[in-house]
């Protein structure tokens, strides 16, 4: 009675925890910008971050000290690639930090689950043709180039890819209400353009790898998705019932209908969106080449609507939440492999290393995963916790701690210390499965 080949992992991103923002030749990244021009709490950046540049020896042997089998990290485009476009010429220094790291990883028995793009998009294809906005099919060409040249770097070690990690922040706060970079704001139209090109640019990038590379590296290839969970506050009303499932839609449905769906958007999304705004169209053949470029769906689940409150105005605590989500993604897309990629609760700056209230989330969440699997037959694959260590948390700063382990933003070293939380997490990823036993369930699934 336990899950086997669990992939435990726990996860960073690359602006979040590097630093070394213009060492060696690194191109700077809308994060950089953003951050230099003010727009994060304090006025904090990401420029020495948790130095991982420097010290991703150490990062490794905190994941080794996890007794996780896996890393799931991001690559820096502007790092790799400093102007985002190939024919401008790559950064050798910023291509080998990665060798380093895959190889450190491996040397430990760890495998990486990387992601191509969190967040950090090079600054020149933001000022030269708007980012994500840009409608020409350039930005999708030099995010198939940098994948491409990825795969044929990394792809003979790496085995597990993600194209975009929470396209749906990206293209809201990105694009939308500005508040995360390239602080673009354009609600209720840039928003749709920008999630347009992004989805292009997955569907290519998976295409390139299946093309490509798949069948002589043998790897997997898919997207990350973030998804609340929208609890209807009573399921005798239909009007609630229906508001759960367009909130679903909106958020969820927008990116996982065209790449695990039908290949379109959600009808009831554009049906909505285009009374008021222009809404972009996918074409048939464009429909064609979205549909099934996912071999898994990656979840970012961090909170439902609305419960226990935390650190971030944003997330609260409610377990069951991440059950019924997994329960609605099984029927909802036919039933595909997930990989929980991000789950975790923040506490304060001030907090220390007695961090109950984490350990208690992710016994509660980790135990109704386990429920998914056992009770409800989801195809659960993996589970990732967010994150391996305090770092910048976007917008917020270091103001929000997320981490497994403390880190110390006031020493050079950034020293990282085990949290509660770590040796916790050990004790589940330390059995690499499933063993507790079943619960009772307490709740009632019906009506979605
Ligand atoms: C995710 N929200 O971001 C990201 O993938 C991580 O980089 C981040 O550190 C983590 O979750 C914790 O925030 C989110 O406002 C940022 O709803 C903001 C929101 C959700 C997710």
């Amino acid at each position: 009675q336990y899950v086997s080949d669990f992939a435990w992992s726990s996860a960073t991103s690359a602006y979040q925890i590097e630093g070394g923002w213009n060492a060696d030749g690194k191109g700077e990244s809308i994060w950089d910008n953003f951050t230099h021009a003010g727009r994060s709490h304090n006025n904090e950046t990401g420029d020495d971050a948790c130095l991982s540049y420097y010290k991703y020896k150490d990062d490794v042997q905190l994941l080794r000290n996890l007794s996780v089998g896996y890393y799931r990290f991001s690559l820096s485009w502007p790092r790799i690639i400093p102007t985002g476009e190939i024919n401008d010429g790559i950064n050798q220094p910023g291509v080998d930090y990665y060798n380093n790291l895959i190889d450190e990883l491996l040397a430990n028995n760890i495998q990486p689950m990387v992601t191509l793009y969190h967040w950090d998009l090079p600054q020149a294809l933001q000022d030269k043709y708007e980012g994500w906005l840009d409608q020409s099919g350039i930005i999708v060409k030099a995010f198939a180039d940098y994948t491409d040249f990825c795969f044929k770097t990394y792809g003979d070690r790496v085995k597990f890819w993600i194209t975009f990690n929470e396209p749906f922040i990206t293209a809201q706060l990105g694009y939308g209400v500005a508040a995360f970079a390239p602080g673009h704001y354009s609600p209720g139209e840039g928003v749709y353009y920008a999630a347009h090109s992004i989805i292009k640019s997955h569907a290519q990038a998976y295409h390139i790898y299946n093309n490509t590379y798949r069948e002589s590296q043998k790897g997997q290839i898919g997207i990350t998705l973030n998804s609340n969970w929208a609890d209807p506050m009573t399921r005798t009303d239909l009007e609630h019932v229906e508001a759960s499932q367009r909130n679903l839609a909106f958020a969820t449905g927008w990116f996982a209908d065209p790449i695990f769906g039908t290949g379109d958007y959600p009808d009831i999304m554009r049906y909505n969106v285009s009374t008021f705004y222009l809404f972009p169209k996918l074409s048939k053949a464009e429909k064609l080449l979205n549909k099934g470029t996912s071999d898994f769906f990656g979840l970012n689940h961090y909170t439902s609507h609305l419960w226990l409150s935390s650190a971030s105005t944003w997330l609260y605590q409610v377990p069951w939440g991440i059950r019924k989500l997994l329960i609605w993604i099984k029927r909802t897309y036919g039933d595909p492999v997930i990989y929980i990629t991000e789950n975790g609760i923040s506490e304060h700056f001030s907090d220390g290393l007695d961090d109950d209230i984490r350990v208690n989330y992710y016994k509660n969440y980790i135990n109704e995963v386990l429920k998914a699997i056992k009770e409800d037959d989801v195809n659960v694959k993996g589970y990732t916790a967010w994150s391996l260590m305090d770092n910048f948390e976007w917008a917020e700063g270091y103001s929000e701690r997320f981490g497994l382990h403390w880190v110390n933003f006031t020493d050079p070293e950034r020293t990282r210390i085990p949290k509660k939380s770590a040796s916790y997490y050990r004790s589940l990823a330390g059995n690499h499965e499933f063993k507790s036993p079943r619960e009772r369930d307490e709740f009632h699934y019906g009506t979605f």
